[in-house]
């Protein structure tokens, strides 16, 4: 089984479609290991998108992470990290296929509705930055 970090934006949390993308999670077979509500402050979206701190984009992604709810979870899965990153889509909602939920509900390539990890090593990373064990 492989784990993956997906995020519910804040774009998606404010457009309250919550419930849609956790249903379609389900519907997909993913196991939810983790699931949780949270607030992230611009310092925790900093570390976060650390590798993207070169990016000319990266001030405004950790605004906007940090604009508002978001819903971090743990999903498990036969191949979790490519499967989840299938049914998101292209990072560039318009770019995205139809079915995918970026195309559904992104709104632009930055307020694309959900994170997913890439790769077993910074999956592993991802979901110990928010959910270390005490
Ligand atoms: P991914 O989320 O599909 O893995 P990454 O390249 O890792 O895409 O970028 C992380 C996040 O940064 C994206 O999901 C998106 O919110 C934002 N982002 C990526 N590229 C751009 C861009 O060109 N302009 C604005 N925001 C971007
Ligand atoms: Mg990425």
């Amino acid at each position: 089984m492989d784990r993956t970090l997906a995020i519910i934006k804040p774009d998606a949390t404010k457009k309250r479609i919550i419930g849609k993308i956790v249903e379609r999670i389900e519907e997909e077979g993913f196991t939810i290991a983790e699931m949780r509500l949270a607030r992230l402050t611009e310092d925790e979206a900093k570390g976060f998108y650390a590798v993207h701190k070169d990016k000319g984009f990266y001030g405004s992604l950790c605004e906007f992470m940090s604009s508002g709810p978001v819903v971090l979870l743990v999903l498990e899965a036969e191949n979790a990290i490519r499967r989840w990153r299938e049914v998101m889509g292209a990072t560039d909602p318009a770019q995205a296929k139809p079915g995918t939920l970026r195309r559904a509900y992104g709104f632009s390539i930055e307020r694309n509705a959900v994170h997913g990890s890439d790769a077993r090593e910074t999956a592993e990373w991802e979901i110990a930055y928010f959910f270390k064990k005490k």
